[in-house]
C-alpha cells in the first residue's frame, strides 16, 4: 500500500533529497512550506520533481494550522526538517531559532497527541552533532554527553529530548537521527563548503577575486547528503525506533577541504591575513586567494567533530557511499558547470 510522507524543510537540502528517495519509493510526498512571498522551489526543480510533491502550507508557530494539515495528510511519516539551520545567525536570533528549532517540535508533537494520531504515525526529528559541542569524547556516538555551543545547539537539544520525551511518555514512534555535516551541490552558499566551491568557482571564470573565510582550523566530519536521508528512513521503518547517529567516522580542517576544493578544479591557494602569518604559506604560488577575515569567527566555536556511525551500521544497515574526496569533486565540478552556464543556485 502506498504510504503518505510529510516533509517540513522540503525546500532545503536534505528536504529535496529526502523527497526524492522517498518518491522512488513510491510514497505520496507532501512537503509543508512556509508562506513567503515566492517559494523556494530551487532545489525540488534541480532534481526535477517539483511537480511530484504536493505542497502544504504549514507555519511551525501555529498550532491549528498544524493541526488542520496533519489531519488533511494523515501522513504515516513525518520527518520534521524544517529549522533555523545556520549556526552562525543563531547568535544573532537566538530566540527566534529557539521558537523554530525548539518548541515547534513541540507543536507537531502535541498535535499528533492531540489528533489521537500518535499510534498511526511515526515521526523523525532533524537532530544534530552541534549538541556534542565542546569535544566531551572522540569519536562522538549515541553514549556521549551533551554540551552545546550555540543557541542553534541548545534549541536542537531541546527538539531532541522532547522527542524523546513523548516516546517514552505516549509510546510514540518518535525519534531522532544526529545527522553530523552533510553537504551537497544543494547546500546553501552560507555554509562553508558551497561558500568555497562556489566561490572558487567564480574565482575560476574570472568574477570574483578572492574568498573571506574565518576559522579554517575547525575540523569537521562531512557526509553526502544523499546518503544521509536514506538513514533518516532506515530509522523510521524500524519495530522499535531509537535515535542514532549518522556520520562518516573522519575528520577535516576547513583548511583540507578548500586545499581540495582547490586541486579538483587544478587550481593552487594563496593563503592571506592571518592563514598566510598562522601557515607560513608562500604567497607567490597559488592561483585562488583565500583570506582569513575574524568578522567570520562565532563567539563561540565547536572545534572537533567525528562520528561513529558503528549503531546505524549494525542496526540499520546504512552505509554512507561518497568520501570526501568524492564529495568534494561532485560540489567543485557543479559549481564550476552552473558558473560556466551563468545558472548559480542560491
Ligand atoms: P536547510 O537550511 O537547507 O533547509 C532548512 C529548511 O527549513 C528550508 O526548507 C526552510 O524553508 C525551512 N525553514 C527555515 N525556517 C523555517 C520556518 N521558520 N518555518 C518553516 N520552515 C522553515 O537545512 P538542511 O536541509 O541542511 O537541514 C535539514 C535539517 O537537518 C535542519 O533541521 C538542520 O538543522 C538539520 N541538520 C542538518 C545537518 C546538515 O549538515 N545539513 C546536520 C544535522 C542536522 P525556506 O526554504 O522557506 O527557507
Ligand atoms: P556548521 O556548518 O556550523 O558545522 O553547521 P558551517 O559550514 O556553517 O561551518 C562549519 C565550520 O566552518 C567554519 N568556518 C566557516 N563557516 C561558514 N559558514 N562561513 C565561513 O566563512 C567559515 N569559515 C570557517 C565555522 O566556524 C565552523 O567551524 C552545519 C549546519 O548544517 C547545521 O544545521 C548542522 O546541524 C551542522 O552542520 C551539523
Amino acid at each position: 500500500m502506498t504510504k503518505t510522507a510529510l516533509i517540513t524543510g522540503i525546500t532545503g537540502q536534505d528536504g529535496a533529497y529526502l523527497a526524492q528517495f522517498l518518491l522512488s519509493k513510491d510514497y505520496k510526498v507532501y512537503g509543508a512550506v512556509r508562506r513567503t512571498s515566492t517559494i523556494n522551489l530551487g532545489r525540488l526543480e534541480e532534481l526535477g520533481i517539483a511537480r511530484d510533491v504536493q505542497l502544504v502550507p504549514f507555519d511551525l508557530f501555529e498550532l491549528t494550522n498544524i493541526m488542520r494539515v496533519l489531519e488533511k495528510v494523515r501522513p504515516d511519516e513525518i520527518y520534521n526538517l524544517a529549522a533555523q539551520s545556520f549556526v552562525a545567525t543563531s547568535f544573532d536570533q537566538p530566540i527566534y531559532t529557539a521558537e523554530v528549532d525548539g518548541i515547534a517540535v513541540t507543536r507537531i508533537l502535541e498535535s499528533v497527541r492531540a489528533l489521537g494520531m500518535e499510534k498511526a504515525t511515526r515521526f523523525y526529528q532533524a537532530s544534530t552533532s552541534e549538541m556534542f559541542g565542546k569535544v566531551r569524547a572522540v569519536p562522538q556516538d549515541e553514549t556521549t554527553p551533551f554540551h552545546p555551543r550555540s543557541p542553534y545547539g541548545v534549541a536542537k537539544l531541546y527538539g531532541h529530548w522532547i522527542t524523546a520525551n513523548y516516546r517514552e511518555s505516549y509510546d510514540m514512534k518518535a525519534c531522532s537521527g544526529i545527522l553530523f555535516n552533510h553537504e551537497s551541490p544543494l547546500r546553501g552558499t552560507e555554509f562553508v563548503t558551497r561558500k568555497i566551491t562556489l566561490a572558487f568557482a567564480r574565482i575560476a571564470h574570472g568574477e570574483q577575486e578572492l574568498v573571506e573565510l574565518g576559522n579554517l582550523e575547525a575540523k569537521r566530519d562531512w557526509g553526502f547528503a544523499g546518503d544521509y536521508v536514506q538513514g533518516m528512513w532506515l530509522m523510521l521503518q524500524r519495530d522499535m525506533v531509537d535515535d542514532y547517529v549518522l556520520a562518516t567516522g573522519e575528520t577535516y580542517t576547513i583548511r583540507d577541504f578548500a586545499t581540495r576544493a582547490g586541486a579538483a578544479l587544478g587550481m593552487d591557494l594563496v593563503w592571506e591575513g592571518e592563514a598566510e602569518r598562522t601557515l607560513g604559506i608562500d604567497r607567490k604560488t597559488g592561483e585562488v586567494r583565500v583570506r582569513v577575515n575574524p568578522d567570520f569567527y562565532r563567539p563561540a566555536e565547536v572545534d572537533l567533530l567525528i562520528g561513529s556511525p558503528a549503531k546505524a551500521e549494525r542496526e540499520l544497515g546504512w552505509r554512507r557511499r561518497v568520501n570526501l574526496d568524492g564529495l568534494v569533486d561532485m560540489m567543485a565540478k557543479a559549481d564550476h558547470d552552473r558558473v560556466s552556464r551563468g545558472r548559480v543556485l542560491v
